[in-house]
C-alpha cells in the first residue's frame, strides 16, 4: 500500500499494526466522533484488540472522507488547554465515505453480518423528528423520501431501518444501535423514532422489519462529553509546527472526555473502559446532568455572550454578569430537576465546567454553541421549566435563555442582534425570523413561537405565565441589551457569593 505522507511522518504509527476488521460503522464522521468515540475506540484494541474497526459514514459533505483516504485513514487530534497541547492520532477507521454519494453502500454496511454495533454523532438536527412532540417528522421531505424509496435513504434513521431490513432478510445477525446525540435518554429515543419509520413501511415489511427490531436490536443510552470546537487554520499550523506534518482535518478538544455508557450491546462491544468510559445503570442521571447543568448552560451563556458581543465561550463567562446569570441557572433552575448520580459531587461538576468554559485556548465560538437552538432547546429547557412552574416559581433564566435565542435568530424588526448571532445556523431561522417580523412585540412573539408553534413542547405551550416572561425579557434585551435583562431576572445570589458556595480545590 502506498504511504501517505501523513504516514511518513509518524514512525509510531508504522510501528503499530493496522486497524482491525471493522465491526462498527458510523454516521456522523465529524469532529465530535473522531474526538471522542474514536479515541475511545482506539484505546479498546490497543489494550484488547478485537474486530472494532469502524467505518466512518459522512452525512453530506466529502470533505473529510477524503482527506480520510489520502491520509490512510488517520488525523491528529490536538488537546488544547492552557497549559499546552498535546497531539494523538487514534487508528480505528477502516473506510470512510459520503452517505450522500453512496446510499446503497450505507444500507449494505449497516445490512453487514460483521457489522455488531451502528453509532451515531448526527446532531439533534440529524433525527429528522419534530420538537414539539418527540415523533417523526411526516412534513419533512428527506423522510418522505426515505419512506418511498428504499433503495437511497437520505436520514439517519431512513438508512438505519433500510439496513436492519437487510440484516433481517440476509442472515438475521442482531446489531447495537448506539446513539451518542445530547438527546435526553437517546437509546430510547432513537429506538422510538425507529420502531416509527418501520411501522410507516407497507403493512408486511412493517411486520417483519418491527420483528427484527424487537427481537435482535438493542439501543443503548449513552452520555458523551467533550468540548469540539470547529477546525481552524490555527490548528493545521499547530499540526504542522509542532509535528512536522500536514494534516487536512486534525480535530482540536478540550482535556477533558467523558463517556457514559448503558451497557447493553446484544452483539458484543469493545471494551472502552480502557480508554476511560464508564459502563453504568444511572445514564439517565448522567444524561440529564449533562444536557441540562452543561449543554443548558452552555446555550444561556452563547446567547447572552453572542448579543453583549462575546465572540468566544470564554469571552461570555470571563463577563461578572454572565457568569453569575449561568451559575445562577445551573443552580437553582437545572439542578433541582435532575436525579444526580451517585458518585457525581455536584459542586466539584459546577467547578470543572466553569473550568471547562473558560479555557481561553480552545477558541470555543458563541455561533457554534447558538446554532441549531431550535432543537437544542427543545431538550434543555421544557422539563426543568415545568417542574419549577409547578413548583410554583417562575424559571426566570430559562424565560431568559428563550428570549437571547429568539434576540439572536429572530429579532423584531430594527433590532441587530451582531454578527455571532448572524452567524448561528438554524433550521427554524427563516420560519422564526417570519413569524418575528409581523410581531409587535416580545410577547406577541413569545405567543406566536412558543405558544402555536410549540418550539418547547406542547405543554409549555400552555403556560401563559412563562410565555409573558419570555415575552418581557425579549423586549428587555431589544431595548436595553442582554445585560439589563440579566438584571431584570433578579439573580438570587451575588457573583461573589456564587462563587463562595463553590469548593476552591478545583479553580485554576
Ligand atoms: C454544546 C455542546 O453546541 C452545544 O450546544 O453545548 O456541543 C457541548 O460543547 C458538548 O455537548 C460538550 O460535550
Amino acid at each position: 500500500m502506498a504511504t501517505s505522507p501523513l504516514t511518513a511522518a509518524i514512525p509510531g504509527i508504522l510501528r503499530r499494526p493496522a486497524a482491525p476488521a471493522p465491526g462498527i460503522v458510523h454516521l456522523g464522521l465529524g469532529n465530535f466522533h473522531r474526538a471522542h468515540q474514536a479515541v475511545y475506540t482506539d484505546a479498546a484494541i490497543t489494550a484488547n484488540g478485537g474486530d472494532w474497526g469502524i467505518i466512518g459514514v459522512a452525512s453530506r459533505s466529502t470533505t473529510i472522507p477524503d482527506a480520510m483516504h489520502v491520509q490512510d485513514m488517520l488525523y491528529t487530534v490536538v488537546e488544547i488547554s492552557p497549559a499546552g497541547s498535546g497531539f494523538t492520532v487514534p487508528r480505528v477507521h477502516t473506510d470512510a465515505f459520503t452517505a450522500a454519494a453512496d446510499p446503497d453502500r450505507v444500507t449494505k454496511a449497516i445490512g453487514d453480518a460483521g457489522t455488531r454495533i451502528v453509532s451515531l454523532t448526527v446532531t439533534e438536527n440529524g433525527y429528522n423528528y419534530t420538537p414539539a412532540t418527540g415523533s417523526l417528522n411526516l412534513q419533512d421531505p428527506a423522510i418522505r423520501h426515505d419512506l418511498a424509496h428504499p433503495g437511497s435513504p437520505q436520514t439517519p434513521i431512513g438508512q438505519i431501518v433500510r439496513g436492519l431490513q437487510h440484516r433481517s432478510r440476509s442472515h438475521g445477525e442482531p446489531v447495537a444501535i448506539l446513539s451518542c446525540d445530547n438527546l435526553a435518554d437517546n437509546g430510547h429515543h432513537t429506538q422510538r423514532l425507529v420502531r416509527e419509520f418501520a411501522s410507516l413501511l407497507p403493512a408486511a415489511e412493517a411486520a417483519e422489519a418491527l420483528a427484527f427490531i424487537d427481537a435482535c436490536t438493542s439501543f443503548p443510552s449513552s452520555m458523551v462529553d467533550r468540548i469540539v470546537p470547529a477546525t481552524t487554520d490555527h490548528y493545521r499550523r499547530m499540526v504542522a509546527s509542532h509535528r512536522g506534518y500536514d494534516d487536512r482535518i486534525p480535530v482540536a478538544a478540550e482535556p477533558f472526555s467523558m463517556w457514559i455508557i448503558e451497557d447493553n450491546f446484544i452483539s458484543g462491544r469493545p471494551t472502552w473502559e480502557d480508554g476511560g468510559a464508564v459502563f453504568s445503570d444511572e445514564v439517565a442521571g448522567y444524561e440529564q446532568l449533562k444536557v441540562r447543568l452543561l449543554n443548558g448552560t452552555h446555550s444561556l451563556i452563547a446567547y447572552l455572550g453572542a448579543l453583549a458581543g462575546a465572540v468566544t465561550i470564554p469571552e461570555s463567562v470571563s463577563h461578572p454578569s454572565i457568569e453569575l446569570a449561568a451559575r445562577s441557572v445551573l443552580r437553582h433552575e437545572y439542578l433541582p430537576s435532575v436525579s444526580v448520580p451517585r458518585d457525581v459531587d455536584v459542586d466539584a461538576y459546577e467547578e470543572e465546567l466553569f473550568t471547562r468554559w473558560r479555557n481561553t485556548a480552545l477558541g470555543h465560538r458563541t455561533s457554534q454553541v447558538g446554532s441549531d437552538g431550535s432543537v437544542k432547546l427543545r431538550q434543555r429547557i421544557p422539563l426543568p421549566a415545568l417542574q419549577m412552574l409547578d413548583d410554583g416559581g417562575m424559571p426566570q433564566l430559562l424565560a431568559l435563555t428563550t428570549a437571547a435565542y429568539l434576540a439572536c435568530i429572530a429579532p423584531l424588526p430594527g433590532f441587530d442582534p451582531g454578527p455571532q448571532a448572524h452567524a448561528m445556523e438554524d433550521p427554524a431561522r427563516a420560519m422564526l425570523a417570519g413569524l418575528a417580523a409581523g410581531s409587535r412585540s416580545g410577547h406577541d412573539l413569545a405567543r406566536k413561537v412558543i405558544g402555536d408553534h410549540h418550539l418547547l413542547g406542547e405543554e409549555l405551550a400552555e403556560r401563559e405565565a412563562f410565555i409573558l416572561r419570555t415575552g418581557e425579557f425579549i423586549d428587555i434585551i431589544h431595548t436595553a441589551g442582554p445585560l439589563a435583562a440579566i438584571a431584570e431576572a433578579g439573580t438570587p445570589v451575588s457573583l461573589a457569593s456564587a462563587r463562595a458556595l463553590q469548593p476552591t480545590r478545583s479553580t485554576p
